[in-house]
């Protein structure tokens, strides 16, 4: 049987709001990561949430490739601002795990693939910044909350010439859905823009140098049942893990 590549999944915090354990916490991933992975060949395995290094760096030594998933905001402390009155929830514990993750992970040469948050925790991790609300951003900035099935694309993005996204999608300009408020502002050092949004939003970036760390500010798990061009970023993923 052909080896098949282990695909850690970044998790989150879900509090519960009502059922019969209000307040209760826990560990989660949309089932779309995981089915993504899945479909694509490789196995998904949930990393949970924690501060144990030690546990971690285990998990790590498990896995051929790395999902940082989407969720809270990154809290703005991370890239040196004062919170601002549109910042949403945050949660540090999420912060300092997925930046241990993103880095560990590099430091052992693991694809990564960012999304929404991921791209964020990639940037701000790298030494770049964001806006913490679209509305900080000057000029026309279009709707990317769009607020309705996630499986619905949106707004188009444009990729750059010659990037390793556009290796991997094979077109200079697809569709995409939109479900953030935060966008990328200062682009950490290392890295391209990979794709922007007509308003200049940025909505994908990849390291210069790595083979495969790339992140994306839409959410390709969500459509990639239903977009071959979405299931192709979790594909390139399992492909370049199983290497
Ligand atoms: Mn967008």
């Amino acid at each position: 049987m052909k080896k098949r590549a282990v695909i850690g999944i970044s998790t989150g915090l879900l509090v519960d709001s009502g059922g019969i354990f209000p307040g209760y916490h826990r560990i989660y991933v949309n089932r779309d990561y995981v089915d993504s992975v899945l479909a694509s060949g490789g196995v998904p395995l949930m990393l949970p949430m924690s501060d144990d290094q030690e546990a971690l760096e285990k998990a790590l030594s498990l896995i051929d490739g790395l999902i940082l998933s989407g969720g809270h905001d990154v809290s703005p402390i991370n890239y040196g601002e004062e919170p601002h009155q549109k910042l949403g929830e945050i949660c540090p514990e999420r912060d300092r795990y997925d930046y241990f993750l993103y880095r560990k992970a590099k430091e052992r040469g693991i694809p990564i693939l960012g999304i929404c948050r991921g791209i964020q925790v990639i940037n701000t991790c790298e030494g770049g910044t964001l806006y913490q609300d679209l509305s900080e951003k000057s000029g026309d900035v279009y709707k990317h909350m769009q607020g309705h099935s996630p499986k619905t694309a949106t707004h188009s993005v444009g990729i750059a010439k010659d990037s390793r996204l556009q290796k991997i999608l094979g077109k200079e300009e697809l569709r995409v859905n939109s479900f953030h408020h935060q966008i990328l502002k200062d682009i950490a050092a290392d890295f391209d823009v990979s794709a922007r949004a007509k308003d200049g939003v940025v909505e994908a970036i990849e390291h210069r140098s790595a083979d495969f760390i790339i992140g994306v500010q839409w959410h390709p798990e969500m459509r990639s049942m239903v977009d071959p061009d979405m299931k192709k970023l979790f594909q390139a993923l399992v492909t370049e893990a199983g290497r």
